[in-house]
């Protein structure tokens, strides 16, 4: 497909000789009327402007601020037939952020290499774009699940307990972890482990919204946070997701395996915790309670669990 080039200027003659020169490589939108530049250039996809400085109503460079203010990728080029002082108005359109400044009468081969540049530089800036936000969606997720990762869950986490909280609305946490995971990897190898960890973290994506954050908080166990939900709906959530990972079974082992979870939860409401560690922190609680009893199952975080736990070490319940 050609790149899509829009020509704007006063005088049609220049309109269609810039045309008829470029229109071999480049699908030309010629905008005769100055004011309607703006108006066709949001309604139709454009890779490139050139446009005449001096327009009733309308200057070349209102155009350069409107297109880069649109989109900074688009290139424009500028000409202009006035010559009182050469170089100003060279030095004001570049600094304006224009790409390249032409003097009428256009040479078309002198403006074909003027695109031509134009258009390889927003293709680099397009790829140097791309990498980066590559690069920022690797440094967020774990290479395994695909599933934010600890760092990244820890911004997310924050950024969404202090608007529940400032506005009062409800949020709640799970806490999964994998039952009896060392046994997985001992009997089935690590690779075998690695494959639960990666289906589960699909399901993850699968069965719960996009906008509720899931994060692989460590080795075999996930965090969820769902905004706006409540004690009711993270219950809900909390025990089909309970019953989707038991149901799911693994077919590199024979008969294929199955594995369950423990999972804790806690809701923020009413300010009733103060800041997102303390509400991770008290799902791990219900985590290490729904372990306790028995596993395989969903236990709430109540007010006084810490209490009830004290005369057990946490790292003896966590075994
Ligand atoms: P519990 O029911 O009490 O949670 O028992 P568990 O065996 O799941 O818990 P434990 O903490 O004893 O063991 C967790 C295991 O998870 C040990 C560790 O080797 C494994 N693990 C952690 N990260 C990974 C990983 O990235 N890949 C694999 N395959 N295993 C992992
Ligand atoms: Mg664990
Ligand atoms: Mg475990």
């Amino acid at each position: 497909m050609k790149p899509a080039v829009l020509i704007v200027d006063d005088d049609p003659s220049i309109v269609r000789m810039l045309e008829m020169g470029l229109a071999e490589d480049y699908e030309i939108v010629p905008v005769f009327e100055p004011a309607q530049t703006l108006s066709v250039f949001s309604e139709t996809a454009i890779d490139l402007v050139i446009s005449d400085i001096k327009m009733p109503g309308l200057s070349g460079f209102d155009v350069l601020r409107a297109v880069k203010a649109a989109n900074p990728l688009v290139e424009v080029i500028l000409l202009t037939g006035e010559l009182p002082d050469r170089s100003q108005p060279a030095v004001d359109a570049l600094q304006s952020g224009a790409h390249d400044y032409l003097m009428k009468p256009v040479s078309i081969r002198r403006l074909k290499a003027a695109i031509h540049q134009a258009l390889s530089r927003q293709q680099q800036q397009l790829e140097d774009k791309r990498k980066f936000q590559e690069l920022i969606r690797q440094a967020n997720t774990d290479f395994l699940t695909g599933l934010s990762n600890r760092h990244h869950f820890q911004k997310q986490v924050q950024l969404e307990f202090e608007r529940s909280y400032r506005y009062e609305r409800s949020l709640s946490c799970l806490l999964l972890d994998i039952d009896d995971f060392k046994k997985v990897n001992d009997e089935f190898g690590h690779c075998a482990g690695d494959q639960v960890l990666q289906r589960l973290g699909q399901l993850l994506g699968k069965y719960l919204r996009s906008s509720d954050l899931k994060c692989r908080f460590g080795g075999e166990e996930f965090v969820i946070i769902l905004p706006e939900g409540n004690a009711e709906v993270a219950s809900t959530v909390a025990e089909k997701m309970r019953r989707f990972i038991a149901k799911e079974a693994f077919e590199f082992a024979d008969p294929p395996l199955h594995v369950t979870a423990s999972i804790g939860m806690a809701t923020s409401e009413r300010r009733n915790f103060s800041s997102a560690e303390e509400l991770i922190r008290a799902a791990d609680l219900a985590m290490l309670q729904a372990k306790r009893s028995g596993r395989n199952c969903v236990r709430a975080h109540y007010p006084g669990m810490r209490a009830g736990l004290q005369d057990l070490p946490i790292m003896a319940l966590r075994r």
